[in-house]
Formats: C-alpha cells, sequence, structure tokens
C-alpha cells in the first residue's frame, strides 16, 4: 500500500509539526500572497482584460511547500521543474513578482514568461530551471524524463520536479515517464507529482479510475510512493522534503500525490465562481490563530498587503504594451539569424 501522510499538524514543543515559527509565517505569507495573484487575475479576466483563467486557487498548500524547498537556479546542479497550468503557488514561492505573471494575463510585451504571447500561467523562467509550461496536459511528464537522464549522467545535484493533474494520468505521457523514471539499474531522480482535485474539467474522479488512489500505480513499477493531504501545508512541506531527501540520496524516483481542492472551477469556461470545497488559505490561517503563531491583525495586514500589491501591478500592466507584429519571429527556433532564440 502507498504510505499515505495525512497527519494533522500536531504541535510539538518550540516548533509547530516539526517546522519553526518562522518557517511557517513564511508559508502563510506565501500562500496569502498567491491567493491574492489569483484573485486579482480572474478580477482581470472578468473585467475584460484578459482572454481566459485558469489557475490554482486551492492549490497553495502544495505549491507553496513544493517551491520553498527546490534548490533553485539554473542548470543540471539545481532542480529542474516541469509545472503545468495549476503552478502559481510554485513561482510565487520561488520567488516571482507578481506583475510578472499579470504582464502575462495581460499579454503585455514586457512578461518575461513570453513576451505576452501565451496565456494565463504558462510560465517559463530558464534561470530558475523552470521548462515553458504546455496547454496539452500531461506532455510535461514525457520531457521531464529528459533533464532526469542529464542529470544522471553527469552525477548531478539537482533533481528533476514534473506536477500535472489526476485526469491527465490517463494520457500514455504519464505511463512513460514511470517505466522510464523506474528501469532496473537506470534509476532516474525523479520527483513526480500529481495533484488530485478529483476532476478533470467536467469529468469526476470516480468513475474514471480503478486504482484506489493514483500514486497506488508507482507499486507497479517498484517506485516509492506517496499519498498526502495537500490541503494541510504541514503535512505536505514535511513530505515533499521527506521525499526529495531521499530522490538526492538514492537517485531513484517519488511518485507522489496530493489531494487538493478545486476552489474556481476548472477555469474561465465553466465561469471562475467560487465553488464549495476545503479553502487551505483559510485553515491555515485558523490553524495559526489558534497556535498563537500569528494574530489577527496580523492576518488581515497580510492579506490587504497582497490585495494592494496585486492591484498595483494590474495597474502598472496596463499602462505597458503588448508585442509588436515585428516581434512575432522572437523566441521561435527557426532558419533566420535574426530569430532571438532564447535557449536553456
Ligand atoms: C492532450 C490534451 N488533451 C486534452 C486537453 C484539454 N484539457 C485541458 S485541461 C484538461 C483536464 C485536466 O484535468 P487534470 O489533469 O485532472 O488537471 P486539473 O485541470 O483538474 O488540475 C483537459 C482534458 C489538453 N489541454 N491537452
Amino acid at each position: 500500500m502507498t504510505d499515505v501522510q495525512t497527519q494533522v499538524s500536531a504541535t510539538e514543543e518550540g516548533t509547530y509539526g516539526g517546522l519553526t515559527k518562522e518557517k511557517l509565517k513564511e508559508m502563510y505569507q506565501l500562500m496569502v500572497r498567491s491567493r491574492a495573484l489569483e484573485e486579482r487575475l480572474i478580477k482581470i479576466y472578468k473585467a475584460g482584460e484578459s482572454y481566459f483563467w485558469i489557475g490554482a486557487p486551492g492549490e497553495e498548500a502544495f505549491g507553496v511547500p513544493l517551491g520553498m524547498l527546490v534548490n533553485k537556479g539554473q542548470g543540471h546542479d539545481h532542480d529542474w521543474l516541469h509545472l503545468h497550468y495549476r503552478s502559481t503557488p510554485t513561482l510565487v514561492a520561488l520567488g516571482m513578482p507578481l506583475i510578472d505573471s499579470i504582464r502575462l494575463t495581460m499579454n503585455r510585451a514586457t512578461d518575461p514568461n513570453t513576451g505576452g504571447r501565451n496565456f494565463c500561467n504558462h510560465y517559463f523562467r530558464p534561470e530558475w530551471n523552470v521548462a515553458p509550461v504546455g496547454s496539452p496536459i500531461e506532455v510535461q511528464y514525457s520531457m521531464a524524463i529528459g533533464t532526469a537522464w542529464a542529470q544522471r549522467r553527469n552525477k548531478a545535484k539537482g533533481v528533476t520536479i514534473v506536477t500535472g493533474g489526476d485526469a491527465g494520468t490517463a494520457e500514455g505521457d504519464f505511463a512513460t515517464s514511470l517505466v522510464w523514471a523506474s528501469r532496473k539499474g537506470y534509476e532516474l531522480p525523479m520527483l513526480i507529482c500529481v495533484t488530485n482535485n478529483g476532476w478533470g474539467i467536467s469529468t469526476e474522479y470516480n468513475g474514471q479510475h480503478g486504482e484506489e488512489s493514483i500514486s497506488d500505480r508507482g507499486l507497479a513499477f517498484g517506485i516509492k510512493t506517496v499519498t498526502v493531504n495537500g490541503n494541510d501545508p504541514i503535512a505536505t512541506y514535511n513530505c515533499i522534503q521527506n521525499q526529495l531527501d531521499y530522490i538526492r540520496k538514492t537517485g531513484k524516483p517519488v511518485l507522489l500525490e496530493a489531494t487538493v481542492s478545486r476552489l474556481f472551477g476548472h477555469s474561465s469556461a465553466d465561469g471562475a465562481n467560487r465553488r464549495p470545497g476545503i479553502d487551505c488559505v483559510e485553515e491555515f490561517e485558523e490553524y495559526l490563530l489558534a497556535a498563537g503563531v500569528i494574530t489577527a491583525e496580523e492576518a488581515e495586514a497580510t492579506r490587504k498587503i497582497h490585495e494592494k500589491e496585486a492591484q498595483e501591478a494590474q495597474y502598472q500592466a496596463r499602462q505597458e504594451q503588448g508585442p509588436t507584429p515585428e516581434s512575432i519571429w522572437d523566441h521561435v527556433y527557426y532558419n533566420n539569424e535574426n530569430a532571438n532564440w532564447r535557449a536553456f
């Protein structure tokens, strides 16, 4: 059976589930900041200032700890990240300025991810080994094999991290990833993550899967597997840290499933309105208040600071231009000496 880690964050003497007060405050601040950004992106869409919204409200307790634990940088001695369109919390935890996400959503030429040519949450940060987020789901699981293989071959210090949703695991790329990550004697240093929100657009998890949990599928490949309550940031932080330690030490893969919430539906295509579900930011705030780690005033101030930050970023992006027609070939690989190819 897959190792299930759904511990309630027990308070230990001097620490909180093994984490210090400072670490919890940092995690809370990043989760609030990420939520403020996502809510701003939805407002921007609803105001007609962007074409589409898809994002991660409800996944902050997974994405933020992941970003905090990454060995960030460029090259194989740092961790590679093959993310998907619900990875804003991870980018925020890595240190992305909120305005960079807003410029992407509003298709401004100043967008450092794509020069204003892709849409919401399709990040690309070569300086942090964040590979371009694609729109076809699950292909990142196949691509991740490449960087993991290069890290193994170079005996590099970094590992490869890949994330995606539960429904996408029905695609062949996910199985490809399990096969290549687990070949005996050639195992790859990969953290293969699946965030399970129980939905694939309008298709429910139940009825689509024979397996009890997605992580169980790793067992057939001899892969270490774990399921964590992705609404509990402390359990998730500890779990990801343990798995990364194991991968760095052994060079072998882990399949990690995190159960999360989808608080604003799939995307703007189904309205982007608030739905019922466990809200990890609210629950974490309640926990921190009850534990005396933060005060109600501090919580209020944190929310206000980041709501204002996101709003001001929108006002700034409004003043900026979209990409020019002449820049259409920038960053595109084709046989033209003028092509401004941005290589890894
Ligand atoms: C190859 C491919 N098939 C179908 C789609 C359309 N599509 C976009 S998101 C999505 C659902 C993905 O669900 P899941 O993997 O559970 O992730 P979630 O969006 O729920 O986080 C689908 C089918 C796509 N983008 N790419």
